[in-house]
């Protein structure tokens, strides 16, 4: 059946028989592919036979399909002329693993950050009542999703708003490990009631051509229907709030979807239609373990194992490391949005189920609940990915640094992080904590320094940021750790010609580079600036007015990060004569690709860097 899908609405050629062995046939074409190039494939085969219906009913070509997350888009990707292309999914040049704008037409709003279908959804909808055209609007929402403040918020606009708009809520009872939220036992309630039936709406519709009195009878048994319901399922949460619910309906049944799609297609009101998935459909390594296959490196097909190496990595050093200091300190406790697993808190989760907890897709209130807690003297580890912590930066100046609260911020997945792409480079943190009050800022140069910091970190009872890439700490290996002292930098190598100047992760690099340049004759410092705030001003100054060269090299944007404060420091103290060399990513997005292959294009691999000291600064 793959043969026959090559551009978009080919689905739409199918019968009910064929798309079922479509299904069949996308299910493992997305498994070879993932096999390969990894990728998000537990969501997707949870919703092969929701996005064939989906784009069997609507024409994706002027319905707009706004997918939450993002992650789950595979199966459309397919279906909209992207089969081929899907062989590069997530490789440098090839597509992108979530909805762009660029890519597809069909792709009408870009995601892949958490909980924003309903919001963009209802703005689609709404600039199409205003501009009076007629198209349909369907967020497709998971269950996790819905854990998160944006959706809740615009649940809250959409129901009073009556916006003609499809909510399409994908439940698999899974956000990436298990979804437990208050939202999900309202879920639980309503998964228990009896499926819902078309033929309601047959009936609806008959009932309203019957002249003059078919309104009032259908407005009166909606009525008593609406009574029942609430005597059945306390407080209808989605109905109170003023949207229409229909469910839960199988996910699985192409033949169900459509017929249930077409009715809610003619609804003039906002429409949830509650649709059960499983995750990991039709994949048995899958369904048995979906939280690892939610996003997966490459694996064997056969076995389900993943064949890239299972070494340590700076989040699993983390949540060892928290483990250890929380048997020391009662007041420790661990909080994450919804990435326990992700974060390295698994095991602290086991051995500290009270002092745990995973408050959902979250990022705001996991912060201020946070700053709570700091403020009635517990120390919260609050592990939030950095593109994540962009949702909580209000939290962070507002609630935790204007009181000047202990709460040790932990920014995992720092810098690039590879295929996900742009909407999860880690590239602003750096400049958007930097300039808050009160804050600290460090980045560890390796496990040991992590650790030292984690260590550290809890003597200054002030808000903290400690952060830390993807992966693990680099191949070169740092003999010595000065002990820590705020503010103050170390220096890993004396000399004379040029500073290395590094922090957190690219430490290494400026070492690497360092031994490289020896060769060449060049006798560089290295200086590991351990505080991007308070930065070591003084020693920074030593350093350059002895070289007169420095180099600068961050796993960050540009703007606002380590460059610019050590541009800062040169023009503060008016020293014009000093030569400049930065390493750091441009003022755009960064797409994805693997690591090595971004920091190649973007200049800043040892070979590169190597070269354009030689041919700068020694001439
Ligand atoms: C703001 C934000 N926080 C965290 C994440 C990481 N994340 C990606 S998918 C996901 C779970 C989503 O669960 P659900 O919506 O139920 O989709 P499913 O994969 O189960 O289909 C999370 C937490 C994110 N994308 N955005």
């Amino acid at each position: 059946m793959l043969e026959r899908i090559n551009k978009v609405n080919d689905v739409k050629k199918l019968n009910l028989k064929e798309k079922k062995d479509l299904a069949t046939d996308i299910r493992n074409y997305i498994i070879d592919v993932t096999s390969n190039n990894g990728g998000h494939l537990a969501s997707n085969l949870g919703v092969v036979e929701l996005t064939i219906a989906l784009e069997s009913v609507f024409d994706v070509r002027k319905d707009k399909i706004i997918w939450d997350v993002g992650h789950q888009c595979y199966v459309h990707k397919i279906l909209t002329g992207r089969k081929e292309a899907l062989k590069t999914l997530r490789k440098s040049n090839g597509i992108s693993g979530f909805p762009k704008t660029e890519e597809s037409e069909t792709d009408c709003f870009n995601t892949g950050h958490s909980s924003t279908s309903i919001s963009a959804a209802m703005g689609m909808a709404k600039s199409r009542d205003l501009k009076k055209k007629k198209y349909n609007v369907i967020a497709v929402i998971g269950d996790g999703a819905l854990t998160g403040g944006m959706a809740l918020e615009a649940l809250n606009h959409v129901g009073c708003s009556k916006t003609k708009m499809i909510i399409i809520l994908n439940d698999n009872e899974m956000s990436i490990s298990k979804n437990y939220s208050g939202m999900n036992q309202l879920l639980t309630k309503l998964r228990s009631r009896k499926k819902y039936r078309r033929s309601n709406n047959y009936i609806r519709n008959f009932t309203l051509k019957i002249p003059l009195l078919g309104k009032l009878i259908v407005n009166l048994i909606s009525r008593i229907k609406g009574a029942i319901k609430q005597l059945i399922i306390p407080g209808m949460f989605f109905e109170e709030i003023g949207i229409k619910y229909l469910g839960p309906i199988d996910g699985h049944d192409i033949g169900e979807l459509e017929d249930i799609l077409n009715d809610v297609k003619s609804f003039d009101e906002p429409v949830l239609l509650h649709v059960i998935t499983k995750k990991g459909k039709g994949y048995s390594p899958a369904e048995e373990n979906p939280t690892k296959f939610h996003g997966i490196g490459k694996f064997d097909i056969e076995t389900g194992e993943v064949l890239t190496d299972k070494t340590d990595s700076y989040s699993s050093v983390f949540g060892n490391k928290l483990i250890d200091m929380a048997s020391k300190n009662k007041n420790i406790v661990a909080i994450t949005a919804a990435m326990k697993d992700g974060v390295g808190f698994s095991k602290f989760a086991k051995k500290y189920p009270n002092r745990f907890f995973d408050v959902g897709i979250a990022e705001q209130h996991a912060i201020t609940f946070a700053a709570g807690l700091a403020k009635e003297g517990m120390i919260p580890f609050v592990s939030i990915y950095s593109s994540f912590y962009q949702r909580a930066y209000d939290q962070v100046i507002h609630d935790v640094c204007i009181q000047n609260l202990p709460v040790i911020m932990c920014v995992d997945r720092a810098g690039i992080v590879g295929a996900d792409g742009n909407t999860h480079q880690g590239l602003y943190d750096m400049s958007f904590f930097k300039l808050i009050p009160n804050i600290t800022v460090m980045a560890p140069k390796d496990y040991t320094e992590l650790e030292m910091m984690m260590e550290f970190s809890i003597t200054l009872n002030r808000p903290v940021v400690i952060r830390y890439p993807r992966g693990s700490e680099s191949s070169s290996k740092f003999l010595t750790h000065d002990n820590l002292s705020l503010g103050k930098s170390e220096i890993i190598r004396e000399g004379k010609d040029i500073t290395l100047m590094g922090i957190g992760k690219t430490v290494s690099k400026c070492l690497e580079v360092s031994n490289e340049l020896e060769k060449y004759n060049i006798n560089s410092e290295v200086l590991n600036i351990r505080f991007l705030k308070p930065i070591d001003e003084k020693q920074i100054l030593k350093s350059i007015t002895k070289t007169k060269k420095v180099v600068i090299i961050e796993d960050s944007t540009v703007i606002g990060g380590l460059t610019s404060s050590i541009k800062e420091i040169l023009v503060d103290n008016k020293l014009s004569d000093i030569e400049v060399l930065s390493y750091a990513y441009p003022d755009k997005f960064i797409e994805h690709g693997s690591v090595d292959e971004i920091e190649k294009k973007y200049g800043l691999d040892n070979n590169t860097i190597v070269n354009d000291i030689k041919n700068t600064f020694n001439k």
